[in-house]
């Protein structure tokens, strides 16, 4: 029996072989690490994105809830409406409680929904008031007119003519992350105000 080559067989890791067994780990560690921050980034902008979006939602639905009820004119007195048609400015009337006034709070009969964008802000005024943000980071906001047949009324703000042929609003909302200016969502909405031209 030849005992020098098991014994060599036994012998541990050469020096290279620890080398290449380390370089390799070290190989594994890094792209687990590099994966490890690129899911966390993924995690991260989603929950931001999602954030962003529920922010803009609610503000959008809490508006187009509102404008709904735009021209609601039970007693056919208060001379309900839309008031100003702009751009970026809406303001409408409605004879909520039926008294034949557009002045009543609570609910609030005379409703201005408009772009801040000193600071990018969806604001919500009451009776021609200061507005409130009802949503943040809104890089831009529009509001789209059109008459019963589907056209534009595209001469904004719109003649008290032309308001009175509104049927359709669109409104189009772009919202941003506070973090990244770059990260944007677009949501848009119709609202057909049932009591316009009733
Ligand atoms: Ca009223
Ligand atoms: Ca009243």
């Amino acid at each position: 029996m030849n005992e020098k080559t098991p014994v060599k067989k036994r012998q541990g890791f050469s020096l290279v072989e620890l080398m290449v067994a380390l370089a390799l780990s070290l190989l594994v560690m890094g792209f687990l690490a590099r994966l490890f921050i690129s899911q966390k980034k993924n995690y991260d902008d989603q929950a931001v994105i999602s954030e962003m979006q529920e922010n803009v939602k609610t503000g959008m639905l809490m508006m187009t809830t509102e404008l709904t009820s735009a021209g609601y004119n039970p007693a056919g007195a208060a001379g309900a409406g839309i008031i100003q048609a702009d751009a970026t400015v809406l303001r409408v009337t409605m004879d909520l409680n039926g008294d034949k006034d557009v002045l009543d709070l609570n609910p609030d009969e005379d409703v201005t929904f408009a772009y801040n964008s000193a600071n990018k802000e969806l604001t919500r005024a009451t009776s021609g008031g200061t507005g409130q943000a009802l949503a943040g980071n809104i890089q831009s906001m529009a509001f789209a007119y059109f008459d019963g047949s589907g056209n534009a009324l595209t001469t904004l703000p719109l003649s008290s003519g032309n308001r009175a042929l509104v049927r359709r609003i669109k409104v189009t909302i772009t919202a941003t992350t506070a973090k990244d200016a770059s990260k944007t969502r677009t949501l848009s909405s119709d609202v057909r105000p049932r009591n316009l031209g009733l």
